[in-house]
């Protein structure tokens, strides 16, 4: 079932056509009523009525996160504070949170969203939704809340955290629907099998999943912890939260909800747009947001857009899973590696848990990685012959991928910390 097929399976023309018209709306917006966007389009040279194609969209100036950390907190609203019925911020790890304002009307399009996401994983009136996302500043609970209303479904709307209790809602109330980040699924899933819960008691048919990078290989670890099928849900908090983009049964890529978020790629270093296929950092501007909407706001997550029609119906481009972050690419001794990369090798081997760490050091002036690896439980040998073996294919592998060697150490099950929200994978001591 497609959720809105007027515009999900539009044709090009006619999406162009309404990209266009609000864009041009949005630039008004924004030139009337947010002074940093005055001044920015002045200094492009750009009037208002300038821009009346979304083809033009490379005329226009960047936003970057900077920038909404110096108009903090309400700098860049378009509408006065009366009209703004929530705000939600993130924390970020250092300086002032990002914060962004939602109109009656900007939480009607949010609900909306995310109602298409769900429909496109098959979530429907009759499924029961366990919301483990964070309710709170963090747009992930409540943006998820919404939209499972909207598509009648019934929510449980748990927050994070407190496994014990998330397991006995789950049995206990039917759960149908998880959502949660990836890594607290993975735990969830491992705890299901420690607290000896038959699966006949777990009722769950499908995972939505997302607010941090994962892998393919890291879908089917969880989808055999949980017997689900898992789909990736992407989103951040400056564009709307969660219901940016999802994936369809195809699951060949996020369709992006373009009727609302116009996606571009650039080059992070030249900051020129990249054809459709390239990987590069992924730009949005909002142009059915009436609060806080964005002009080609930077991301920072590296990724590819992919236009051909999917076998889904749906004509709305298509985003990769995303690599990372460009903040989370390490350099090792001059090699780019992505935490990504490394899931990918770890959840290849059958015999670890899917838990690691990264950790990042410089000795002498030479950056050392050091993988730590969880064996999982029935895997965990006294045998030094055995783990020597694992750890022999797990240093193979990881040195054939990146061309630089790591140290890797095995870990006892259940000794890293496990994250019940986006799951904290790199310690990087050279920054400390
Ligand atoms: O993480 C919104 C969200 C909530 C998305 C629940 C999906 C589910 P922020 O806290 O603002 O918002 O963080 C946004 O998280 O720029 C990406 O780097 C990362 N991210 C979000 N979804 C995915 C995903 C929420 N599916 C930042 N895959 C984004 C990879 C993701 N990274």
């Amino acid at each position: 079932m497609i959720w809105n097929p007027e515009i999900e399976c539009a044709d090009r023309q006619q999406l162009h056509e309404i990209q266009s018209k609000r864009l041009a709306r949005t630039i008004q917006r924004l030139y009337d009523n947010v002074p940093f966007y005055r001044n920015k389009l002045n200094e492009a040279g750009i009037k208002p009525g300038d821009v009346g194609s979304v083809d033009q969209l490379k005329r226009l100036p960047f936003t970057t996160k900077t920038d909404l950390r110096d108009n903090y907190p309400f700098g860049l609203f378009t509408v006065p504070q009366s009209d703004v019925v929530r705000i939600h911020a993130s924390s970020g790890t250092t300086g002032k949170p990002t914060v962004v304002g939602y109109t009656q009307h900007d939480l009607e399009i949010w609900a909306e969203v995310v109602a298409r996401s769900l429909t496109m994983a098959g979530i429907h009136g009759g499924d029961t939704i366990q919301i483990a996302y964070g309710y709170g500043p963090f747009t992930g609970g409540l943006g998820l809340h919404y939209g499972a209303e909207k598509v009648g479904a019934t929510v449980i709307p748990i927050s994070t955290g407190n496994t014990k209790k998330q397991l006995q809602f789950m049995t206990d109330f039917g759960a149908t629907i998880l959502a949660c980040t990836p890594s607290y699924a993975a735990h969830l899933g491992e705890s299901i099998r420690k607290e000896g819960i038959s699966p006949e008691e777990i009722k769950l048919r499908t995972g939505v999943f997302g607010a941090e990078p994962w892998t393919n290989e890291m879908r089917s670890e969880i989808e055999q912890l949980l017997q689900i099928k898992a789909y990736d849900i992407y989103g951040l908090s400056e564009v709307i939260g969660p219901g940016v983009s999802m994936e369809c049964e195809c699951q060949c890529g996020n369709h992006i909800f373009e009727d609302h978020f116009i996606p571009e790629i650039i080059d992070p270093e030249t900051l020129e747009v990249l054809p459709d296929g390239e990987l590069g950092e992924l730009v949005f501007t909002s142009v059915s947001k009436v609060a806080m909407p964005l002009l080609r706001y930077r991301t920072r997550d590296l990724t590819r857009l992919h236009r051909e029609k999917c076998d889904c119906g749906r004509t709305l481009v298509r985003m990769d899973k995303c690599l990372g972050r460009t903040d989370d690419m390490l350099i090792i001794r001059g090699v780019n590696v992505f935490p990504t990369q490394i899931e990918a090798v770890l959840m290849e081997i059958t015999e670890t848990s899917p838990h690691y760490q990264l950790i990042i050091k410089r000795e002498n002036n030479l950056d050392s990685l050091e993988i730590l690896v969880e064996i999982d439980e029935k895997n965990w040998s006294d045998s030094i012959r055995e783990l020597e073996g694992i750890r022999g294919r797990i240093d193979h592998n990881i040195k054939s991928m990146l061309g630089i060697s790591a140290k890797i150490r095995l870990v006892e099950p259940n000794s890293i910390e496990r994250s019940e929200g986006k799951a904290k994978r790199v310690i990087d001591h050279r920054k400390c």
